[in-house]
């Protein structure tokens, strides 16, 4: 059964804000059960299967790593870590009370697999620098199986952030990094303007983690979170789920006034 844990204490919280905005990331160990990181895992298997069965399949680094996309609407599991209360309090203070979800994947960082590449996250890679200063988005890498030196643990240049730019072709190679090792169950957040890869892996067994990013709510999501369930699926859901899933937006209509928004398969009035 699904334990819900209590969020962070404000001392907790005020440290994961000062490591975001000053190093870069912050990890939290044993955020989940070991339980819980493998019912996840096993999912993630199933839903790599019906990727391959469906033509889905959506590799890369030499096809030795894997992503499955659209996650939450996939398994009740994942509408549970979306809106897991320590993640969500991270995210309110650094992004706002009003945070949206922007994506949520699985990344499976196979045996053998190559470095995954120094990049930044969206919406990031998509804007010209200099970014802004402030934080736009977040990124929460669940550890499914223990995160290690070998297996392909997320790297990170500390304080990388801070340059407000993308790195160019090679920079990053030979910088000191951080190597996100902990143990299943755990969380790395990161502030999404840091230059990351996952690591090679060096072991025969796959590692599995799932990437949940959340963006100030003015910033358009990555994925369409909106329509990743139905009304009808959503109904009994919290709140919480249905702003994440940027539900509670208003827009603009030009023939009715603002208070429209999302449905699954267009827009209502509220
Ligand atoms: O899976 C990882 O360790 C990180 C992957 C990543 O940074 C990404 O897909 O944006
Ligand atoms: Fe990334």
């Amino acid at each position: 059964m699904l334990q819900i844990k209590s969020a962070l204490d404000s001392e907790r919280l005020d440290l994961v804000e000062r490591d975001l905005r000053e190093v870069g990331f912050h990890v939290i160990e044993n955020v989940i059960t070991d339980e819980e990181a493998d019912e996840a895992r096993e999912v993630i298997w199933k839903l790599i299967e019906e990727d391959i069965a469906n033509g889905h399949d959506h590799s890369y680094g030499d096809g030795k790593i894997r992503r499955v996309w659209a996650i939450v609407g996939k398994s009740p599991i994942f509408r549970y870590f979306i809106q897991h209360p320590t993640v969500v309090a991270v995210w309110k203070r650094m992004l706002g009370e009003d945070v949206i979800a922007s994506t949520f994947t699985a990344n499976i960082v196979g045996a053998g697999a190559p470095a995954g590449g120094w990049h930044i996250d969206y919406p990031y890679w998509a804007m010209q620098s200099p970014f802004p200063s402030g934080s736009l988005t977040g990124q929460t890498v669940w550890m499914l199986d223990d995160f290690t030196e070998e297996n392909g643990a997320t790297a990170c240049i500390p304080e990388s952030h801070k340059t407000l730019r993308r790195p160019e072709l090679g920079e990053a190679e030979g910088l000191e990094m951080s190597i996100a090792v902990a143990p299943k169950g755990s969380i790395m957040f990161t502030n999404g303007a840091i230059w990351h890869q996952s690591r090679p892996n060096l072991t025969d067994i796959p590692r599995v983690g799932l990437l949940g990013m959340y963006n100030r709510s003015v910033i358009y999501p990555q994925e369409d979170m909106p329509r990743q369930l139905t009304d009808e699926e959503l109904a009994g859901e919290s709140d919480v789920l249905k702003q994440l899933l940027g539900r509670s937006i208003q827009f603009r209509d030009p023939d009715h006034g603002q208070n429209w928004h999302r449905t699954d398969s267009g827009f209502r009035e509220i």
